[in-house]
């Protein structure tokens, strides 16, 4: 009563009108409002030691069902809505999509958020505020283009603070202007995710995509998300975005710890920083030029600043583990070069190891290096990731600090990840077992007494096709292509990056197409959906974009094979689309290569809306295969041991394989035969072509055979609907450890102490 008498006085005070008179969209501002209100009303999560989480990126997706939910009010809006004539989930689609993460690392910063405030722990999160997000991509002529995303507009969950920093650079300084969103616990308290900007951006300076002057500082610093730094002004800019972000952040902290007549010689008992990968690591020089500032001495400042900050590791990609060049720095932030070589000097001291330098012989600073000699925890993401970290990757490290090294395996909200995008399942789970998961997810586990009651698969089964026809009508609306929600719905949905080998599936679907052609069909029909953006200098990334599309061309529109296989990329995939495609997944591709992937989250999410995953032992699917057993999982390809020796040794070589198996020889060609030639780009084709056949650098040939064998096991087995059912539903049952309460009560307990 309470509410839609807040929601009805909205309405008037907006639009002078009743809510059954408004349109949609006033609807969703009025309901914007409202919660917006409530939120604010909200008491803050506080205590002695507070934990910042420094991220470039935070993918937090749509917060409207997000919010109800944590406030434990969707129900009661749906049917206030309901009953002024609209539906909840429509106008929940009119919010745009920030546009503030690219992949994994932003989502699990979200995820995070959500699981910190749910847990009741002092925890906010800092990053910047892009106005045009990371890019909105578009198709045309089977290629990915970048158009701006402008995803602020008048009404968001943004609310403007009052705080304001100063950021000096070498040759200019500006005046930071502070957004804040609120992250409602579930049912419980709130903290904040601080976003820095500056008044002086301007978007009028993007031209022809996603094109603008990197040099222009004031008007560029917050427009993008990761700017193209394939260049040296595109490398500074995002050094100027980095140092902005953590000068910010670290003087709110200190400015805090003042409020509060806090002994800054003491900060690490009552602040601790996470500093997820590289991007923030230049918070560890400055806070402690800042502490020096307010009269530490270098000494006293190094100590605290290595006892508060703690450091994520999310991978082993040597390109992905920042470098910067001394000079860069010193042509943007001179400041911070006299500490970064002190603190180089220490670490000589610690270790006259060449390999564990800050500073190396060329005169490039490891980021990573100096928050894992000046953090107090690092930590990788997944058991086997963590154990790469240690035993290769960073052994040097690991010899010189092993206790500083702690696996965190990565976790999933299940607050958006089952009970916000299917909510038919949910509901079905809580009339099996009640609802105790949500605040324990261990309890899925209870599923289990159902593997052998036939009422329950079956109506996991019927659950299941209601998600795909979901997904069918929103993906028609949305692309224009119709899918047959009979197939087998193989899904594909992350960054595209060569290690995550969405070119091995591309494969796959030129082996199935030549087989229908050859006049054999697959035991059951399939339907191949993918959703990737390419990073826009990402150059093979791209042409695995254009490989996929032109397939989808020629094969959606071939009469004779279309009804058995189907090809599908939605465009511009993010956490909205994210939510529509999972829960209406079969099997879901986690295809990696061994030892390549840190964790994965998506498979984690996959697998809680009861797909089964087809595998490499990669990742967090390693844990994945020991929780649901060799039944549940579709695990093929070589080990994390087999392909590091192949690196090792360097006698990995395509040619090799392909000269023994003409099969497949003719599945390459067929890349660059006259069919794809004629109907895409060959220019394109024969790059992907020629990046697979002579260097391979993540050994698609070597898997691919034991990949396509595997995948046609699963399809045969799809056909058995209640054993499939029964793998689906193990595999919901033991989700439960990927559960992000999980992953941050660990946090807490060994690296934080909240
Ligand atoms: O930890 C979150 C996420 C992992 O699940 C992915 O496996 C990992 O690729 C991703 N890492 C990155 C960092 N850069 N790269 N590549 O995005 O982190």
């Amino acid at each position: 009563m309470q509410l839609e008498k807040q929601l009805q006085d909205t309405s008037l005070k907006l639009y002078e009108k009743r809510l059954g008179d408004l349109t949609k969209e006033q609807v969703y501002t009025v309901l914007l409002a409202v919660v917006k209100d409530m939120l604010e009303d909200k008491e803050e999560i506080s205590g002695e030691r507070k934990l910042y989480y420094f991220s470039a990126e935070f993918l937090i997706g749509k917060l409207m069902s997000n919010n109800l939910i944590n406030l434990g009010i969707r129900k009661e809006v749906r049917d206030i809505l309901a009953q002024n004539g609209f539906d909840l989930a429509e106008i929940e689609e009119i919010e745009a999509e920030p546009s503030l993460g690219n992949g994994g690392l932003g989502r699990l910063a979200a995820c995070f958020l959500d699981s910190i405030a749910t847990l009741n722990l002092p925890g906010d999160g800092v990053g910047l505020n892009y106005h045009l997000g990371l890019f909105k991509q578009k198709f045309e002529n089977e290629k990915q283009f970048e158009t701006p995303d402008y995803w602020i507009d008048d009404h968001s969950w943004l609310n403007k603070t009052r705080k304001s920093y100063l950021v000096e650079f070498k040759d200019f300084a500006i005046k930071s202007t502070l957004y804040d969103i609120d992250v409602v616990g579930y049912h419980g308290k709130k903290n904040k995710l601080h976003l820095f900007d500056i008044g002086s951006v301007d978007e009028s300076i993007v031209h022809d995509g996603i094109q603008f002057d990197k040099d222009n500082i004031l008007k560029n610093l917050t427009l993008f998300l990761y700017p193209d730094d394939s260049d040296d002004a595109g490398r500074k800019l995002r050094i100027y975005q980095q140092y902005f972000m953590v000068s910010n952040g670290a003087q709110m902290i200190l400015e805090d710890l003042k409020r509060r007549h806090k002994d800054l010689r003491e900060m690490h008992k009552y602040v601790a920083i996470q500093i997820n990968d590289t991007h923030p690591s230049m918070v560890i020089p400055e806070l402690i030029r800042l502490l020096m500032k307010e009269g530490l001495t270098m000494k006293e400042a190094i100590h605290t600043v290595q006892l508060t900050c703690a450091y994520t590791n999310h991978t082993i990609l040597a390109e992905a583990l920042e470098k910067w060049p001394l000079s860069y720095l010193e042509e943007v932030v001179p400041q911070l070069v006299p500490i970064i070589e002190a603190l180089d000097a220490v670490a000589a001291i610690r270790s006259d190891n060449p390999k564990v330098a800050i500073i190396d012989n060329e005169k490039l600073v490891h980021m990573a290096h100096m928050d894992i000699h000046f953090g107090y925890s690092i930590n990788g993401v997944a058991a086997i990731h963590t154990k790469i970290l240690e035993e290769t990757e960073l052994h040097d490290f690991y010899e010189l600090y092993p206790s500083k090294f702690n696996n965190k395996t990565n976790g999933i909200t299940f607050r958006r990840w089952l009970m916000d995008c299917n909510e038919e399942l949910t509901d079905f789970i809580d009339s099996l077992i009640g609802e105790g998961y949500k605040a324990n997810a261990e309890e899925l586990k209870g599923l289990l007494k159902y593997t052998e009651d036939k009422d329950v698969l079956k109506k996991l089964l019927e659950i299941k096709e209601l998600k795909k026809e979901q997904l069918a009508q929103y993906v028609y609306n949305k692309e224009g292509i119709k899918l047959d929600t009979d197939a087998i719905f193989d899904v594909q949905i992350k960054r595209l990056h060569e290690y995550k080998r969405q070119q091995m599936n591309v494969l796959y679907i030129i082996y199935q197409y030549l087989q229908i052609k050859a006049g054999k069909l697959p035991a059951h029909p399939i339907t191949c959906i993918f959703g990737a953006k390419a990073a826009p200098a990402y150059v093979i990334a791209k042409d695995i974009i254009h490989a996929i599309l032109t397939l989808s061309n020629i094969i959606n529109n071939d009469p004779e094979v279309s009804p058995y296989l189907k090809v599908v990329m939605v465009e511009n995939y993010n956490v909205t689309y994210a939510e529509k495609l999972i829960p209406a997944a079969d099997l879901s591709e986690q295809i990696s290569l061994a030892s390549k992937e840190a964790s994965g989250t998506g498979n984690m999410k996959l697998m809680l809306n009861g797909a089964v995953t087809l595998g490499t032992d990669d990742g967090a699917n390693v844990e994945i295969h020991e929780l649901v057993g060799d039944d549940n999982i579709y695990i093929f390809g070589a080990d994390s041991d087999t392909v590091i020796k192949h690196y090792e040794n360097a006698d990995y070589h395509p040619a090799d394989i392909l000269a023994n198996d003409k099969q497949l020889q003719e599945v390459v060609d067929f890349l660059v035969g006259e069919e794809m030639r004629q109907a895409g780009d060959p220019t394109s084709l024969e790059r992907l072509h020629h990046e697979l056949t002579t260097k391979d650098w993540f050994m698609t040939l070597l898997d691919v055979r034991d990949y396509i064998k595997t995948k046609e096991q699963a399809i045969k087995d799809y056909k058995e609907r209640e054993v499939w059912a029964r793998k689906m539903l193990v595999n919901i049952a033991e989700a439960g450890f990927f559960s992000s309460d999980r992953t941050i009560a660990q946090y807490n307990e060994d690296i934080w102490k909240l």
